[in-house]
């Protein structure tokens, strides 16, 4: 009876399990080599990505920032370029990123699932599409590499959060 009962307790934790390793999903890195790198992993805890600021020269991605719940992560990147910033509407999310790069970062657009596409910088270089590998998730993180510069950049794919810090 006891090995059946921890037989039925095993079971349940690896399907528990099973179920939570099935939706997260990365996408990257796209872009060159050198900058140093980040990650906003840590900030996935102050909610869903609520907003954008993504600096934008006339040839590259200069610099980027993003809002999590209501808390914007650093800045990263340069100084040059102007700052472009878009908050998404409640409850939207990002489920595709598309870009361009050479060694650096040259264009992003972030597809929502609200059917809007929010393109940033310049269309040339080698392009990338990114999506989430499991369904109904979306994009909740990003990482990469910066300098004067965005020089690459991955995007990190999970459920929408069901509860936050600080919303
Ligand atoms: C800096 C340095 C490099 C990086 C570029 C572009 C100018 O050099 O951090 O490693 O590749 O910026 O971001």
């Amino acid at each position: 009876m006891l090995a059946i009962a921890l037989l039925v307790l095993l079971c349940a934790s690896a399907s528990a399990n099973s179920i939570q390793s099935r939706s997260s999903s990365f996408s990257g890195e796209y872009g060159g080599k050198g900058g140093k790198r980040f990650s906003h992993s840590g900030n996935q805890l102050d909610g869903p990505i609520t907003a954008l600021r993504i600096r934008v020269s006339r040839n590259f991605i200069v610099g980027l920032q993003v809002r999590y719940g209501t808390v914007w992560s650093d800045y990263v990147g340069g100084k040059s370029g102007e700052l472009e910033e878009i908050f998404l509407h409640p409850g939207e999310s990002v489920i595709q990123v598309t870009g361009r790069y050479k060694y650096y970062m040259k264009q992003l657009t972030f597809v929502t699932d609200k059917g809007r596409y929010l393109p940033f910088g310049k269309n040339s270089g080698t392009s990338f599409t990114a999506v989430p590998l499991h369904p109904n998730t979306v994009l909740r993180y990003i990482s990469g590499r910066s300098g004067s510069v965005i020089d690459a950049i991955s995007l990190h794919w999970d459920t929408y959060p069901s509860q936050c810090n600080t919303c």
